[in-house]
């Protein structure tokens, strides 16, 4: 029998979800929180939930042998002093279409100045703002997995120029060039929007720095759907305030939620929304969970396995 503690905030909809499957040989323990969980975390071999809530569970976890993450972002459990003797599997594929929905309503919002003609409306002014197609603009977008490909799937079906950042540089479906982390200034300077997508691990700490911010220049705009702390928040707020560069959309925060004094608040350029650009909804992940379950009692391969080292 298999002992399944699902802990996240959503825990009675996974529940509900899981259960309507009826899976063989599972036993199911609920918990909205750490504390809840610490009743049952002894007799647990599988835990679904949100990395962070799971973190400070790993160490009385006695018989643990997987985890599916309900969150693409796995980095609370990929610290360096944690445990790694159990699988670690992520959500791939069901976050790309969000994450694209929420970079495409900014760039249209922005490109067809959405915020400035609500205003002319309030004051009933009838006022044509010239505005830009996207055929033409050029995109970069810094972290290429499973939603990176998504958001250069439908760059590519506005025709803009496309240009991508991975680590490995290999060239992939919709992207005109891919660049290494070590060329991302060549690729901010070309870019009307750079987009970064990265999860937040030992090498991707503050990639975005005073001169990619420089290279990016006041035609482009910046919007961090990835981790807070890819970005030298800094950096970023000094080149917003001088309009270095012409904006910023920011989904995601060094600390979070966004502190009351933080200057971001206050900036003119940024366009700040609480770090939901793309939730996970129960009735996609919970696929995910019950295909890796009948993988994981037949003993195959479970999908989208994470390294700890790479932490993604
Ligand atoms: C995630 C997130 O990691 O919502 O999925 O940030």
């Amino acid at each position: 029998m298999n002992n399944l503690l699902i802990i996240s905030e959503q825990a009675a909809q996974y529940e509900k979800l899981i259960t309507a499957q009826t899976l063989p040989d599972l036993n199911i323990h609920l918990a909205q929180d750490t504390e809840q969980a610490k009743d049952v975390i002894n007799d647990v071999n599988i835990i679904l939930g949100q990395p962070a809530l799971i973190a400070p569970l790993l160490k009385y976890a006695s018989k643990l042998q997987w985890v599916q993450s309900t969150f693409a972002g796995v980095e609370a459990l990929c610290q360096p002093k944690l445990r790694t003797d159990y699988c670690l599997t992520g959500v791939k594929a069901v976050l790309g279409p969000l994450m694209s929905e929420y970079v495409f309503t900014y760039i249209l919002a922005l490109e067809r100045h959405i915020f400035t003609t609500q205003k002319h409306q309030h004051n009933q002014l009838w006022h044509s703002l010239p505005y830009r197609s996207l055929t033409g603009l050029t995109i970069g977008i810094c972290g290429l997995g499973s939603i990176g490909q998504a958001i250069a799937k439908t760059a590519a079906h506005f025709q803009m120029k496309v240009l991508g950042l991975s680590r490995t540089a290999k060239p992939m479906q919709y992207i005109d060039k891919v660049y290494s982390p070590d060329n991302i200034c060549e690729l901010a300077q070309q870019v009307d929007y750079l987009i970064t997508v990265l999860p937040h691990t030992k090498h991707t700490q503050h990639m975005i720095n005073e001169k990619v911010l420089q290279a990016l220049g006041s035609n482009g705009v910046l919007m961090n759907v990835g981790r807070g702390a890819i970005i030298d928040e800094q950096a970023l707020i000094e080149s917003l305030r001088n309009k270095q560069i012409r904006g910023a959309v920011l989904d995601v925060f060094q600390t979070e939620p966004l502190p009351n004094d933080s200057p971001f608040w206050t900036l003119d350029n940024v366009l700040i929304t609480p770090h939901n650009a793309a939730v996970s909804f129960p009735e996609d992940i919970y696929k995910i969970f019950c295909d890796n379950y009948l993988r994981f009692t037949q003993q195959q391969p479970l999908e989208y396995l994470i390294n700890f080292d790479d932490g993604y």
